[in-house]
């Protein structure tokens, strides 16, 4: 692996490296070699992003293989499978989702299994950044040319059969789909659904991780439900029991179109009409999810059609949008800084309101700190020219990465990890903002 910069300080190169190594399976990276032994979604375009200072070819890699996953119908899979690895090692596994299965409606790969669910679309983003850390070796190999059809589909498939609210914003059918699992803001939506009977599932994630660190047998009761009722219906994106527009799922959507427009423009496609989406979904964004009263935006429950009364990090994801207007940004730097949240005070940002009655210091993301957050918020804090809590939040970001072996989420509080520990996106994120 050629080894192209080397400007972050030697201990936290070194050991990022040593993380993103030891997680490498020849064509991606596990999240964690021993709690998530597949390769997921949005994962792996946060590790594209620390791994272009390792290895622009091997960032390349890790896309193009996730993206060598997807459907006929433009989605790209929240896991793909490893072949070679048991089926006991993680749950729900590719006997449950039965994608390869599923067949010509969805477009579902024949020779991969996947699950039938989808993260959030930052590998257009990450892409472009691959891009830029090598420009002509990237022009050489054709890497934007053989990803651009690949995400132009993904993006069209999130604003197509995913605007399950018609207002043109994409929309979540799972609490696993916006990536952050267990948050609060789910629990609303969540109750709703009739969890299959306890004892019907293994869950392999307590094998790993600490009970009190991961949902409950609840609220996996009801993941299972919804994502066994998907599947019974051939993953056709009608009649869900469950969607939601989240604003970070949306916030990183306009971000990637924005990349998709930089790399039309490389490839010799019209920008325009990525600009164009992309205004369009900043306008939807704003109209849609923005609480003017309390400085954050709202996650939208489709079914009830009514904004979630809760303040979740991914309120403040929108922070990476470009164009945003002044006051929006001042209101949400506001609350970032506010009682809710209190980034200054604390040197990270709490997955979940400081103050809202389910937050919980350690529980996934209940409460905890994560690095990808941070990382997205970073930017978003730069790209507004808000550089004393953005030059703030990168070397907490940095040293609580090291401080914690890479953890997985710390305790905003005492910054103490949890959950697994040489974790792949911390171990990248920390990478990048440390070069
Ligand atoms: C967590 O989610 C998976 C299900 O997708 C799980 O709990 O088993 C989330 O933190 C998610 O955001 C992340 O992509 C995944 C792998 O790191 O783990």
């Amino acid at each position: 692996m050629t080894v192209l910069l080397d400007t972050a300080p030697p201990s936290v190169y070194a050991s990022a490296a040593a993380v993103l190594v030891r997680n490498w399976t020849g064509s991606s990276t596990v999240p964690s070699r021993t709690l998530y032994p597949h390769q997921w979604s949005w994962d792996s375009a946060f590790i594209a992003i620390g791994l272009r200072h390792l290895s622009v070819r091997r960032a390349q890699r890790e896309l193009e293989s996730l993206l060598g996953a997807q459907w006929g119908d433009g989605r790209v899979p929240h896991i793909v499978f490893n072949p070679s690895v048991p089926h006991t090692a993680y749950f729900p596994s590719p006997d449950f989702w039965r994608s390869s299965a599923a067949g010509a409606a969805s477009g579902a790969p024949a020779g991969t299994e996947t699950s039938g669910l989808v993260q959030p679309p930052v590998h257009a983003l990450a892409a472009w950044l691959v891009h830029r850390a090598d420009p002509a070796a990237s022009e050489r190999r054709g890497f934007l040319q053989r990803v651009y059809p690949r995400l132009v589909a993904w993006h069209s498939y999130l604003t197509g059969r995913r605007d399950l609210g018609g207002a043109g914003l994409t929309a979540n059918v799972h609490p696993w789909e916006p990536g952050m699992d267990n948050s609060p803001v789910w629990d609303g939506p969540l109750s709703r659904i009739e969890p299959v009977p306890a004892g019907s599932y293994r869950r392999a994630d307590l094998d790993h991780g600490d009970p009190a660190d991961r949902p409950t047998d609840l609220d996996y009761g009801r993941y299972v439900r919804l994502a066994a009722d998907y599947r019974d219906r051939g993953y056709a994106d009608d009649a869900h029991a469950f969607a939601v527009e989240d604003p970070g799922a949306n916030a990183l959507l306009i971000a990637s179109e924005h990349a998709l427009a930089g790399i039309a423009a490389e490839v010799g496609a019209d920008p325009a009409p990525h600009r164009e989406r992309a205004a369009r979904l900043t306008g939807a964004l704003l109209e849609r999810l923005w609480d003017a009263r309390d400085g954050i935006f709202r996650c939208r429950d489709v079914i009830s059609g009514e904004p979630i009364d809760e303040r979740g990090v991914a309120g403040l994801m929108p922070l990476l949008v470009p164009g945003l207007p002044a006051e929006v940004v001042g209101a949400l730097h506001a609350t970032l800084t506010g009682p809710h949240f209190r980034l200054g005070e604390l040197p990270l940002v709490p997955s979940y309101d400081l103050k809202g009655p389910a937050f919980d210091p350690s529980r996934y993301w209940r409460g905890p700190a994560w690095f990808n957050t941070a990382w997205v918020i970073e930017r978003g804090l730069r790209q507004y020219g808000l550089l004393g809590d953005a030059d703030a939040l990168r070397s907490a970001v940095v040293s609580g990465a090291v401080e914690s072996r890479f953890a997985e989420y710390v305790d905003p509080f005492t910054g103490e990890g949890h959950g697994t520990r040489g974790f792949a996106w911390t171990a990248a994120l920390a990478l990048d903002l440390a070069m």
